[in-house]
């Protein structure tokens, strides 16, 4: 590891960094105790090794940790209420745990998941503290998403598989399709991408002005064609024009709602097929987008939309302002298909590459 090798050159002699262990994730601690000290990241560490070592910026965190604070309010509530009175996990606090982590939208199957963890853990260590139950829950669910996807996510910055990487964004109406779509221009745009938006949500009248008003804002090319029209023709020009025009990412929004259920996933099949005549294996990512805070609905839509159509990544918005956010630990646990995006507001930054340790630290700490 080079980063490891310069920073060691740079710090030789040092007493904390001689005792330590030098796996990533040791040095992801220490990195962050060093960081703490000193008030900034160190010289040897750009903005770049940091995503590429699963690290974010002070900004993004603080972004996070505002974004999450009414869930991590209502977990600590709960699970202050849980250990009270109570010195050891035993089990009555596993069973108050179960229901803590339950109604914190987390899922049955995901929370079975964790209680056997922490199960094994008191078995092991027959005094386990309530006071740890923080750090030893954080530790235990950090680990059982890492079972799921190996490594973290790729940042904006970082090259993508294909030129142009075409993007299909698909999910019901409301759960925030047109605003992820427009956080991502904006995020691709910054990291030096060029990107074009297609305007496939023909069937909602506003649906089109909405992602204008977005493009323009962003200053991105939009595709549109009239209300109404066919969105897989809408689709086809959208590729073709990237193609065309040399773009990096081309994004295409799609209707959340047809006259059916049927309808719409026949009319998704056909916007993918389309775009494979333009490049055979276009789209290289269906995004399905979910709200967040509709908690157990998330997960239902989830279920179904993959039974339907082939999604490679997810997204889950609105975690601001709602307290069920533990939805995304058992999302990212449950679905073989990655979470690679979190929304914690509105503003155009606020759409984050999913990292688990962050995430876990920023709700148990
Ligand atoms: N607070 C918050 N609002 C969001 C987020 N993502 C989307 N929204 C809002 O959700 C609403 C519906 O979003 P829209 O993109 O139109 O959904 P669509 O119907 O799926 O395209 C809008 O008012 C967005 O501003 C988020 O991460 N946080
Ligand atoms: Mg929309």
């Amino acid at each position: 590891m080079t980063i490891l090798k310069t920073f060691l050159a740079n710090k030789k002699g040092n007493n904390i960094i001689s005792k330590a262990f030098f796996s990533e994730e040791s040095f992801f601690y220490l990195y962050a105790l060093l960081k703490d000290r000193q008030g900034k990241a160190m010289p040897c560490l750009n903005e770049k090794k940091m995503a590429l070592l699963g690290f974010i910026s002070k900004e993004k965190k603080k972004d996070l940790d505002k974004g999450l604070e009414k869930t991590k309010e209502s977990v600590f509530k709960k699970l202050s209420r849980a250990v009270v009175g109570k010195s050891k996990v035993d089990d009555e606090v596993l069973d108050q745990l179960e229901e803590v982590l339950i109604s914190s939208d987390v899922g049955v199957d995901t929370t079975i998941r964790i209680i056997e963890r922490i199960e094994a853990r008191v078995a092991s260590d027959k005094y386990l503290n309530t006071s740890e139950l923080n750090k030893i829950l954080s530790e235990e669910i950090a680990s059982l998403l890492e079972e799921n996807t190996s490594g973290e996510l790729n940042d904006f910055d970082t090259e993508l598989p294909a030129r142009p990487y075409i993007i299909m964004v698909v999910g019901v109406n409301g759960v925030g399709k047109t605003t992820t779509i427009a956080k991502l221009a904006y995020q691709y745009k910054n990291a030096g991408k060029s990107v074009i938006l297609g305007a496939a949500d023909t069937f909602r009248a506003a649906a089109v002005d909405q992602l204008e008003v977005w493009s323009e804002r962003v200053d991105v090319k939009l595709i549109k064609q009239a209300m109404g029209s066919d969105p897989a023709s809408v689709a086809y020009d959208t590729v073709q024009s990237a193609l065309k025009g040399n773009i990096d990412v081309a994004i295409i929004d799609t209707a959340g709602r047809l006259h059916n259920k049927a309808n719409l996933m026949n009319e998704l099949a056909k916007i993918k097929k389309v775009m494979a005549k333009v490049i055979p294996d276009a789209p290289h990512e269906v995004l399905l987008i979910l709200d967040g805070s509709t908690g157990q609905n998330a997960f239902e839509q989830a279920k179904q939309f993959t039974l339907s159509t082939e999604v490679t990544s997810l997204a889950i918005t609105k975690l601001d302002g709602t307290a069920k956010g533990g939805v995304v630990i058992g999302i990212s646990d449950q679905f073989k298909i990655p979470v690679k995006y979190i929304g914690v507001g509105e503003k155009l930054e606020h759409l984050q590459v999913f990292n688990r340790h962050e995430f876990v630290d920023s709700l148990f700490s």
